[in-house]
């Protein structure tokens, strides 16, 4: 029996999703096969209407001859609104094999059009309560249901933040919806299925209803009511009954209102609960609401509803604490161990009106004592006042914090040490799946992949923020546009990017401008490398999964961006008139700017022409001929004026910075011998920095990509094997378990950047990690084929701290792994192909004679697509797991490789002298102990010098005595 499987079925890349409006969803799935290289040869697809008996059919297909299997189109007549869709797949493949049809899965539509809602915007009559007080206001309603329910669903939504409760439960476990969107515009409601909950006879929804994005404190400290000073309610119930009736329940002016516990709540500055407040029973029916306010109806300024776009925001771990202390400063310190984005939760028993307060921060000083400055005036505190009846529990509602640590008062007992079992951290984001997972021989890479992904569980926050504890928070779009790489290799991003994209569009200006955060609190706009996240985001959608709808979207807005641009030169093909952000954040700058030497009109230049050339590239996929015509042309006419204008005749760049020469290379904006040189120079600028960076937030994320596309693979190694100020592993060995903001965010004395501008949990450095997967591990995709429908697999041996690296990928298609393990003898890498894609491999210096693959000679099995090269061997294959092994040539040694890091703190003499006591007689000392050298030469060296592992190791632990300051990193 063999296996030919389909599942994983998706829609809109959601398992079975709630209360969408996409009037043609598309369709996804995997294919699981034991047999290699299964293609795909046809599909069919069946939906059903309600029915998941599939007897009354929908929308058939067809058997349809073709081997797409993801984002597939639905086909059939017009959706109705509110069904629930079952569907199901079958497919064939290139072995004669059909499938049986797969699990079935099913999507359910909300409310299509803007007719159907038949609720108002509804608001605490002011009679009754301020409508601009802060307390959190509750809303409630009873109704009577007959008997006979067969489903219930509530569709609704509200401004600025709300949680639902039916008959006293909870409904749902999202957080802070709507999410942000840029409200006038764009604002989502959601669906809940509360079939369950809902009772024959009466029943009672309560609304609970805080300031949150809407008209909360944002960006400055007097700004509040950015986008309206009433918060408000818009919720419809259905209830269907076994008699093919329907009940209709919304929000109008027969609810009423009341304010409750949350006296205070904000993104910023955190929440106030008196728990002496509560309304026992409020959400229940037979409360008695006597005293309540009524509500009104209130006219929003809101033009479009849409249904939920991204994946809900929830808590997606728990933390336990790892430590409580006392600080020099006397404070009650709570440490998380981990700087992480949510909540604390905890347990009191407590007398009543018992005061708890929380004050989180990210990091100590180096004193030692918690930290608030970098804060700027969010607040970040939690305030609990107990009522008194026993153990409470309480984490808050409405709100966020950026913290490692918390300071805590109040509580009782605490003198004599917190009960760290009564607290835990519960980290908050958007529920994206995970996809990525990279791991290597070497323990602070390992961190600072760790590190990366949580900067990003820490600011994909239903937008893609720069930092999740100051007062800022905002979506800033270069941020976004350097990270998305990285981001969509660790999470699935599509909805969480489909749905920002669609607040840029709204947001951009009509002559194409783009502001500098999305969705726009801020105001600002313009600059190069940051409006470009225009064009760069959507494409970086569809390259990783292949969504054409995504670009079709944002084709305008891509069009408007560069247009806009091409308005701002004072030459048509230069970008060089305007404010940018420049090389944001470079160590190359002056002193007290944030802005990096590279010249300014050098960046425009290159991002102009680079988002000229995706803009062409989208032409091309979309079918566009006369768009692909007009940019091929713009773009031949920017890179000429660029090489004209910042490239002298001999190849050299006028802007002689690090940034500059890989922005140049990463971007093809030189060619033939100025590449060449501008390649050669940039690995200098590298050497003569002690392969150091001195990049910001434009040249960063593209270094490691660009040296090694230059053929400097080598030097990138080196550059991120650094852990002595400037290097990400510095962050890593001063203990960051995010990334930092700046370079030196913690200098080297310990002491802080300003507090000015100073995130601890700030994810553009972190985009460091696409090369990580790309070059150390090696996966990567065919660019020209989006979603690895097209495979790429290259391990690349470099530097001595790599002796094995695995790196795993669930894309559209299926998982993709690559591990490669080198040992002294031999090379090991597996792979892992998922079904209806190819692969291309290279086994990097291997000769073909050489290569067993399983247990059989590569010669004699059956992959018969290889080829020597001087790189190694090249293979094509199709799906499956294979296992190569093969003789180690690369140089590579393990056993000598271990602990060289340790070695690179010595002096020169001092290290002669220890291994002359090993090797006595050795005419030449290896350089291996100098600090420069670390050639694969050289430690054949010390092979010769007949110096066995264990003496190697014995030579290592001796300088490691000497050195006892150098930390040990295994
Ligand atoms: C600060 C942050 C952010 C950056 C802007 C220009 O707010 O560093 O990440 O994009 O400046």
């Amino acid at each position: 029996m063999t296996l030919l499987k389909v599942e994983a079925l998706t829609c809109e890349y959601r398992s079975n999703p709630l209360g969408i409006d996409i009037k043609r969803p598309r369709i996804s799935w995997k294919i699981q096969s034991d047999r290699r290289g299964t293609m795909q040869k046809a599909y069919q697809i069946q939906v059903t209407a309600h029915d998941q008996n599939f007897t009354t059919i929908k929308w058939d297909s067809g058997i349809i001859e073709s081997d797409e299997s993801i984002h597939v189109d639905y086909g059939g007549p017009e959706l109705e609104p509110r069904t629930r869709y079952f569907y199901r797949v079958k497919v064939w493949d290139n072995f004669d094999r059909e499938t049986a049809w797969s699990e079935i899965a099913w999507w359910e539509t909300g409310l299509l059009d803007t007719s159907e809602w038949k609720a108002e915007w509804i608001t605490p009559d002011p009679e009754g309560i301020d409508p601009l007080s802060e307390p959190a206001f509750l809303l409630r309603k009873e109704f009577t249901l007959k008997p006979g329910i067969t489903s219930a669903r509530i569709y609704g939504t509200g401004v600025g933040l709300y949680e639902l409760y039916l008959n006293g439960e909870r409904i749902g476990d999202e957080l802070l919806s709507p999410g942000w969107t840029s409200y006038h515009k764009r604002l989502q409601y959601q669906t809940y299925n509360v079939t369950e909950q809902m009772l024959a006879g009466s029943n009672a929804i309560g609304i609970m209803l805080a300031d949150g994005w809407y008209k909360g404190n944002l960006v400055r400290e007097d700004n509040r009511n950015i986008y309206g000073d009433r918060r408000a309610a818009f919720f419809q119930i259905h209830v269907n009954y076994n008699d093919g009736t329907e009940e209709i329940i919304v929000t109008d002016n027969t609810w009423k209102a009341s304010t409750g516990p949350i006296i205070f709540s904000e993104i910023y500055h955190g929440e106030t609960y008196d728990a002496r407040l509560e309304k026992e029973g409020w959400s229940q029916s037979n409360y008695n609401d006597e005293n309540w306010a009524g509500t009104i109806i209130q006219e929003m300024p809101i033009t479009d509803l849409v249904a939920q776009e991204n994946v809900p925001t929830r808590v997606t771990e728990v933390l336990k604490p790892i430590d409580a202390f006392v600080t020099p400063a006397g404070d009650t310190v709570i440490d998380m161990g981990q700087n992480m984005v949510g909540r604390l939760r905890f347990k009191v028993n407590a007398p009543r009106g018992t005061q708890i307060v929380l004050k989180h921060a990210e990091v100590l000083d180096k004193d030692g004592n918690i930290y608030f400055g970098n804060l700027k005036f969010a607040k970040q505190t939690v305030e609990y006042i107990t009522k008194g009846e026993g153990l409470e529990t309480y984490a808050p509602h409405f709100t966020f914090q950026g913290f490692r640590y918390v300071k805590v008062e109040g509580y009782p007992g605490q003198e004599n040490g917190l009960p760290l079992e009564n607290f835990v951290g519960e980290v908050i984001h958007s529920d994206m799946e995970r996809t990525g997972e990279f791991e290597c021989s070497d323990p602070l890479v390992n961190r600072l992949q760790q590190n990366i992904v949580w900067g990003q569980r820490g600011n994909f926050l239903d937008v893609p923020t720069d930092c999740p504890q100051r007062s800022e928070r905002l979506g800033w779009t270069a941020d976004a546009q350097v990270f998305i790489p990285t981001a969509l290799f660790n999470y699935q991003g599509g909805p969480f990017f489909t749905k920002w994209l669609r607040d840029l569009k709204v947001d951009q200006l009509p002559d194409g401008n783009v502001p500098f955060v999305i969705p726009n609190v801020e105001g600002g706009m313009g600059s190069a490398a940051w409006g470009d996240a225009a064009t760069i985001i959507p494409w970086t959608v569809y390259q990783t999964y292949g969504d054409k709808r995504v670009l079709a979207e944002q084709f305008d807005s891509m069009k408007a961006w560069v247009e806009y641009i091409r308005k701002q030169g004072k030459n048509e093909y230069l970008w060089n008139t305007g404010f940018h952000f420049g090389d944001w954040l470079a160590l190359d700058a002056k002193e007290n700017s944030f802005v990096g030497a590279t010249a300014r009109d050098f960046i425009a230049t290159v991002f102009y022409a680079h988002s000229t050339r995706i803009l062409r590239d989208a032409a091309e996929v979309l079918g566009k001929q006369d768009e692909v015509q007009e940019y091929s042309f713009l773009l031949d006419n920017i890179i000429e004026q660029f090489n004209h204008e910042f490239v002298s005749p001999s190849g050299r760049l006028v802007s002689p910075t690090q940034t500059a020469h890989v922005i140049a290379l990463m971007f093809d904006m030189v060619e033939g011998k100025a590449k060449e040189r501008t390649a050669y120079e940039l690995n200098q600028l590298l050497i003569q920095n002690d392969y150091h960076l001195n990049t910001g937030f434009v040249g960063t994320p593209y270094i490691s990509l660009a040296l090694s596309k230059g053929g400097y693979h080598e030097t990138a190694v080196k550059l991120l094997m650094k852990d002595d100020f400037p290097s990400w592993l510095y962050q890593v060995k001063k203990g960051a378990t995010t990334v930092w903001e700046h370079w030196d965010s913690i200098k080297p004395d310990g002491s802080f950047w300003s507090d000015q501008m100073n995130s601890f949990n700030h994810y553009a450095y972190g985009s460091i990690g696409n090369w990580m997967y790309k070059a150390v591990a090696g996966i990567d995709m065919d660019p020209a084929i989006p979603a690895y429908k097209k495979i790429k697999i290259e391990p690349k041996f470099a530097g001595i701290s790599f002796t094995q690296a695995k790196a795993a990928y669930e894309s559209m298609y299926g998982r993709i792994l690559l591990s490669w393990h080198l040992t002294n003898e031999t090379v090991e890498i597996e792979v892992e192909i998922p079904a209806n894609t190819t692969a291309e491999i290279l086994l990097p210096k291997a000769q073909v004679a050489d290569v067993m693959e399983g247990n059989k000679p590569l010669v004699s099995g059956d992959i018969n697509s290889y080829m020597e090269t001087t790189e190694g061997v090249r293979l094509t294959v199709g799906s499956g797991s294979y296992q190569f092994r093969y003789r180690n040539e690369s140089g590579l040694r393990p056993s000598f490789t271990e602990d060289t890091r340790i070695i690179d703190f010595l002096d020169y003499k001092e290290a002669v002298d220890i291994l002359e006591k090993f090797a006595p007689g050795i005419t030449k000392p290896p350089a291996i102990f100098s600090t420069k050298a670390r050639s694969l030469k050289e430690l054949a060296e010390l092979e010769e010098a007949n110096l066995t592992v264990d003496k190697v190791k014995a030579i290592i632990a001796e300088l490691k005595m000497l050195k006892l300051e150098v930390e040990l990193v295994k």
